[in-house]
């Protein structure tokens, strides 16, 4: 009698089959630099996960390399929660950016692994479609306010409903988010630091200008965002905030450096404009105090560098609890990898705010194939199993690394500042 034919999936159901008999870490730049980790296992299943860290991606390629390759070797790619632990508690030196870039790469991987032998994508693995397509935002920059302006209705036209601005401060030479005339932005562009100077007066002053002409020029619907990128002082942050209000700011992000959670009390006394933080964490502890009393209104931390799928599960269903919603980053320093294993989140998770699009370069994507699209104003996931990315490997191997490390900021008396 004819054997029925082996479904796809149970080729993997022995832990025999999902023994882990490769995996690589990956450094390639094309256009810029990132670290990607393969996982191949004995049934000749491939996951990748992205582990690219900016400005630092050396450091997480040889936490892997050293530290975590040789102990993936031989175990079961099925025990992905088993793994986590493993390497959280396991590394004894727990949380910080490396670390759990590196988990984070490790847990990607393993999931784009369970979906490819389940033949599901992940969303469908973490509990099905909440929305059709993750409303995003673009990033709009100009060197004054006019050109500013000009290219939100740009942004626009391209059919973003949410578009985030940032725009040149008068005097101050190189502000945060403000690309070189007609270049995508790209901050890390030299081997060391580039020096910047900061005003802060002066960007108090110009903030509100911007938003009260964006919304003359672009009406009340589009929804605005802005990045203040860790510049104030509490205070500060607190009259940027109030100062804004009749804007209707979908978002007022990174208003002030966030270690001291307890300091975004200041601002909440004086504004009612939604707060969002979370980027630079790496741990739900970052940001506990935070959630559970209602400081913010939206949790950035991505799944990059916030140790992967499994504990951003668990920090997006802390911050459900407290309606506090997420809004990943999604700069172009976190490749396409971590923007497919996000939209699958993204499509899952039930307390979802937003998630940031700033386009990759044809380079990136020839690099790092991917099936997620652009369709008025949202992106969608593919139904591939697994997260839907690939990568060209002799493609990536022709982009070979090259040092760049982020700006620093200092004020106009040269005392170090935040950038
Ligand atoms: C920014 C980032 O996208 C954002 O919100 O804060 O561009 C950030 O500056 C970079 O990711 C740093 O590498
Ligand atoms: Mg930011």
């Amino acid at each position: 009698m004819s054997s029925a034919p082996v479904p796809e999936a149970t080729k993997h159901s022995s832990s025999h089959d999902r023994e882990i008999v490769d995996a690589k870490v990956i450094v390639t730049c094309p256009g810029r630099n990132f670290v990607t980790l393969k996982i191949v296992t004995r049934s000749g299943v491939i996951g990748l996960g992205d582990a690219t860290l900016n400005g630092r991606e050396l450091a997480v390629a040889s936490y892997l390399q050293d530290h975590v390759v040789p102990n993936l070797i031989g175990r079961d790619a099925g025990r992905i929660e088993d793994m986590w632990q493993f390497f959280y508690r396991g590394a004894y030196w727990r949380r910080g950016p490396v670390t759990m870039t590196a988990i984070a790469a490790v847990d990607v991987a393993l999931w784009d692994i369970l979906g490819k032998m389940a033949g599901l994508p992940i969303y469908q693995l973490l509990g099905g479609r909440s929305r059709e397509g993750a409303l995003v935002y673009g990033h709009a920059n100009g060197r004054d306010i006019s050109e500013t302006s000009d290219v939100v209705g740009q942004f626009k036209e391209q059919g973003f409903l949410a578009i985030r601005a940032q725009c040149g401060v008068p005097g101050v030479k190189k502000a945060y988010g403000i690309s070189t005339a007609g270049k995508p932005y790209e901050p890390a562009e030299s081997e060391l630091p580039a020096e910047t100077v900061w005003s802060t007066p002066r960007y108090l002053e110009i903030v509100p200008q911007l938003f009260e002409r964006l919304r003359a020029d672009h009406g009340p619907e589009v929804e605005l965002l802005h990045d203040v990128h860790h510049r104030l002082t509490p205070i500060e942050a607190a009259r940027l905030a109030r100062s804004v209000e009749p804007y209707r700011l979908f978002w007022l992000e990174d208003a002030t450096p966030a270690e001291n959670q307890k300091s975004f009390e200041l601002i909440r006394q004086h504004s009612v404009t939604p707060l969002a933080v979370g980027e630079v964490f790496n741990s739900i502890w970052d940001c506990k105090h935070l959630i559970e009393n209602q400081l913010i209104d939206y949790i950035r931390t991505t799944i990059v560098h916030g140790g992967g799928i499994t504990h951003l599960r668990r920090l997006a269903d802390f911050a459900a609890l407290h309606q506090v919603r997420t809004g990943f980053h999604g700069a172009t320093d976190l490749s396409p990898v971590c923007m497919g294993a996000a939209l699958h989140f993204d499509t899952w998770v039930p307390n979802f705010g937003i998630q940031e699009y700033m386009f990759h370069s044809d380079e990136t994507n020839e690099v790092f194939p991917h099936d997620y699209e652009f369709r008025a104003g949202r992106l969608h996931c593919g139904e591939s199993a697994g997260h839907g990315v690939t990568i060209d490997e002799k493609l990536a191997a022709r982009y070979p690394y090259s040092p760049k490390q982020l700006p620093i900021a200092r004020l106009e008396d040269g005392a170090m500042w935040d950038w």
